[in-house]
């Protein structure tokens, strides 16, 4: 598989330097030699241009909303041409609202009737400007992808204004859900294996479950390294207890992958402030292997 490696330094959407390292870690621990000895090319490599925010017209819903939009509309080029070339694109992130831009870069070649979204994360990322009590965006990048929300982070992006509809978009692991999230997730019938429902049936299950559910041709697999517990992984900014182990999240992902509808992935939210020995590097590095040996 030809690969394009994308690189994305943001750190605006979590309002918490350390994300935006990220991806030098990765290179520096060797992802291009893992492409290639999975099996794979990496025919491009690019680096999403971040521009120093300085806030000025500051909306006080959306922090660092000039930033955070400039950063995602670069990377929705850069995966527009990676599927137009033929290229898996592999974004590798920084903070989740880069979801927007790669969505919305999906959007250009495939249709939201053919896409589903699997959203493989503690949070739900779902509040609109109005409904956060943070105002980061990065929980907002699924209310935006819906049509939901500012104009400010829909306008513009993709082909369509909707880039995705409610009932192709899955939750997985998910436990730190706002009350405001709650009701949009209602209200659009939106399906979701909490962390609750993951324990009961156990994550083979679960996911299993997941995608016999699925009706699209196309998956973007959306991976947030705090979908796994802090019991056993904390190099994020916002860990959150009580989630899967290692173990069962490899074997998430693997599933997923699997199923040969992947067509793209973000992988986000690796913060080498919280690892100082580097096993949380490490435990990413593992993770990405397993995805592209399945790719
Ligand atoms: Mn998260």
């Amino acid at each position: 598989m030809k690969i394009q490696l994308i690189g994305v330094p943001l750190w605006y959407g979590c309002n918490n330097p350390g994300t935006e390292k990220a991806y030098d870690c990765f290179c520096k621990a060797g992802v291009k030699e893992l492409c290639h000895s999975c099996g794979h090319q990496v025919t491009t490599e690019h680096i999403v241009d971040v521009p120093f925010d300085k806030e000025e017209n500051f909306d006080p819903t959306m922090q660092y909303l000039n930033g955070t939009v400039s950063a995602c509309r670069d990377l929705e080029t850069a995966v527009a041409s990676a599927l137009k070339n033929k290229e898996f694109p592999l974004i590798l992130g920084g903070d989740h609202s880069l979801s927007i831009g790669s969505i919305a870069g999906i959007n250009h070649h495939i249709p939201k009737e053919d896409l589903t979204v699997i959203w493989v994360d503690a949070h739900t990322d779902i509040n609109t400007n109005e409904s956060s009590d943070s105002h980061h965006i990065h929980g907002m990048p699924l209310s935006a992808c819906l049509g939901l929300g500012s104009d400010k982070l829909i306008d513009g992006f993709g082909k369509e204004r909707v880039k995705l509809l409610p009932e192709n978009l899955f939750y997985i692991g998910s436990r730190s859900i706002d009350d405001g999230e709650k009701v949009i997730i209602k209200e659009h019938n939106i399906r979701c294996f909490t962390m609750e429902e993951v324990k009961e049936k156990g994550i083979e299950k679960a996911t299993r479950e997941l995608l016999s559910l699925i009706k699209t041709k196309y998956i973007h697999l959306s991976f947030d390294v705090d979908f796994m517990g802090e019991e056993e992984y904390i190099a994020t900014g916002m860990p959150v207890p009580d989630g899967p182990s290692i173990a069962d999240t490899a074997l998430c992902l693997s599933l997923l992958m699997e199923s040969g509808k992947v067509c793209s992935m973000d992988f986000v939210e690796y913060s080498p402030k919280n690892d100082k020995d580097q096993s949380g590097l490490a435990v990413c590095m593992n993770l990405l292997k397993t995805c592209l040996e399945r790719i």
